[in-house]
């Protein structure tokens, strides 16, 4: 269990934590190496792989090409069972604990047992809870899911900690990526209040503030995708 033992070792030290987020079907694989260069200069220090509609095999071409260019962690964050690559180093094993879809919450975990038999992947039982950020977001319509509504802070804690007292070793509140506005700081503190493992919090950041309130409010890990989908330089500029 390394690179989880590192993000546990790294949250007791209260050091902070970064994944970019790629979807595979938004990447420009011929762009691979200028992308290795910048995430190995930058403050980075995960990369998620990862989207709600991958098509087969584009995310083993993805992980395979980028693991020999760089030395962060590559953690799978599959929307689907089709987007396990033997390649990369964990996968965060989502069951998504704010919906009520069997399908999301244990179906598509047995369906991976079968696949992941045949890897090394170092599986990390995650708890992923949806929060309402302003619009509807691709997660929501392919887990066919409703987000908790942001006033409900008591429920999202009580179903973080359900998923913490259920042996989950992550938790991940995500606003969806492209989010309108970011999971609340209020609710982000509230969630890591009672939470003893670490917390990662994603969906809508955008700015290096909003990157600095999200670890002040409790987060251990943030995951960025849109903002560099849409600025290449957006983490040359940040340095925390
Ligand atoms: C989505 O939390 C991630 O799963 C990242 O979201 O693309 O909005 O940064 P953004």
């Amino acid at each position: 269990m390394s690179v989880y033992n590192d993000i546990l070792s790294a949250a007791a030290k209260q050091e902070k934590l970064l994944a970019i987020l790629i979807d595979p079907d938004k990447f420009e694989i011929n762009l691979i190496s200028e992308f290795a260069h910048k995430i190995n200069q930058s403050i980075i220090t995960h990369v998620f792989v990862g989207g709600s509609t991958v098509e087969v095999e584009v995310t083993q071409k993805l992980v395979s090409a980028l693991k020999p260019l760089t030395k962060l962690p590559i953690v799978l964050f599959p929307g689907d069972v089709t987007q396990i690559s033997k390649d990369a180093d964990a996968i965060l094993f989502l069951s998504l604990i704010s919906g009520r879809n069997p399908k999301y919450l244990i179906e598509k975990q047995i369906e991976a047992v079968s696949i992941l038999k045949n890897t090394n992947l170092e599986v990390i039982p995650t708890g992923y809870i949806l929060i309402e950020n302003g619009k509807e977001t691709a997660v929501q319509k392919v887990t066919q899911t409703q987000p908790i509504p942001t006033a409900l802070h008591s429920l999202v804690a009580d179903t973080a900690k359900a998923g913490e007292l259920l042996g989950k070793k992550l938790i991940y509140l995500e606003a969806g990526s492209g989010a309108l506005h970011p999971v609340p700081l209020q609710m982000i503190k509230f969630v890591k209040q009672d939470l003893t493992i670490p917390l990662i919090v994603g969906g809508g950041i955008r700015s290096k503030q909003q990157l600095d309130d999200a670890y002040k409010a409790g987060a251990d890990l943030v995951v960025i995708g849109t903002a560099f989908e849409e600025n290449i330089d957006f983490f040359n500029h940040i340095r925390l």
